[in-house]
């Protein structure tokens, strides 16, 4: 497949001033972020149809987008144009969407509802679910080569890209979580899983858009602080939702860590500290952007926005 031909149809322009403009900036990039997938994609109709609806199905589930997002606006924070890290972001929600379909499986975290809807497994049977997720992780790599890029070469974009999602981070931590259920754990134990599971997938998105523009080494290093800071916070305020939100509002089975006796925040040091820690880790983010200036704004404000969400 090429997509050499494919170019972002606006590069629109935002000045964050207030929470509607930050809405309207996140929901045409999340029009952004869908028309690209959908080029990038099989077609349903695309023989064997059965495996490329299944991944069309969790693909298009109405995911919020965060983390091509997040790369987007790093890539923008960083000098860049949205349209050079578009592949990048897309190979980041195929990564991402990969795991959730691989995490709601029976012999796993065994869920019936994602993103509002019936998981892939109920729908397509286990077998498709699986392979719709190997499907999605190999699609990444295929999308994002057609990242061009003059400072980073692909081979460190994808060397980026495996790392995120290998046996030491995304799978380790899932693999952390798996052998930490039901059992006390600390709270060093509980960093180690979040920022495995959560926070690298969270922090290579950031740090890949900063590639994408071809950032220096300074910028990258701030990308890469910001990039933990944020994904740890991320999946502390999750872990609060899973407490304090209903199914309906978060778009899958909340309660569920409690259920499960998962390792969470509020499990391990409470609710109020667990607030708390969400505040410092978002202030730790913001104080990771200082060197980039006026052009992190968008990046602040998604920081401030994703401490106040509601699922
Ligand atoms: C199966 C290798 C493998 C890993 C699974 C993703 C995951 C690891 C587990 C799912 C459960 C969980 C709490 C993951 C932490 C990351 C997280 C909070 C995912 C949900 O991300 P959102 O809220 O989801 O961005 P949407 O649906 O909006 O994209």
């Amino acid at each position: 497949m090429d997509f050499a031909f494919f170019r972002c149809q606006a590069e629109q322009q935002f000045q964050i001033a207030g929470s509607m403009e930050l809405k309207r900036y996140l929901v045409a990039r999340q029009k952004e972020v869908d028309r690209a997938l959908d080029r990038f994609l099989p077609k349903e109709s695309t023989p064997p149809v059965t495996i490329h609806k299944a991944m069309r199905y969790s693909l298009f589930a109405g995911g919020k987008r965060l983390r091509p997002i997040l790369c987007l606006a790093a890539a923008e924070a960083c000098g860049g144009k949205i349209s050079a890290a578009l592949p990048l972001a897309c190979a980041v929600e195929c990564i991402h969407t990969y795991s959730l379909v691989h995490d709601d499986l029976p012999s796993m975290d065994n869920d019936d509802l994602r993103r509002g809807r019936a998981t892939c497994h109920k729908v397509f049977g286990d077998g498709i679910a699986i392979l719709a997720g190997d499907a999605l992780l190999t699609i990444a790599f295929e999308i994002a080569a057609n990242v061009q890029t003059k400072r980073y070469d692909l081979r460190e974009i994808f060397r980026e890209i495996a790392t995120a999602a290998g046996s030491q981070k995304l799978i380790a931590g899932q693999v952390a979580d798996l052998e930490a259920e039901g059992r006390r754990i600390n709270r060093a134990q509980l960093r180690y899983i979040h920022e495995n599971k959560t926070a690298a997938l969270l922090t290579a998105s950031v740090r890949l858009g900063a590639m994408a523009a071809n950032a220096a080494q300074k910028q990258l290093t701030a990308i890469t602080a910001f990039g933990r800071a944020l994904g740890l916070a991320f999946q502390v305020i999750d872990d609060i939702l899973d407490v304090t939100q209903t199914s309906e509002k978060l778009g899958k089975s909340a309660g569920k860590d409690v259920a499960a006796k998962k390792a969470t925040y509020p499990a391990v040091i409470g609710l109020d500290k667990s607030r708390a820690e969400a505040r410092r880790l978002t202030s730790e983010a913001h104080c990771a952007l200082k060197s980039l200036g006026e052009s992190a704004t968008v990046l602040r404000a998604l920081a401030d926005y994703l401490l106040q969400r509601e699922y």
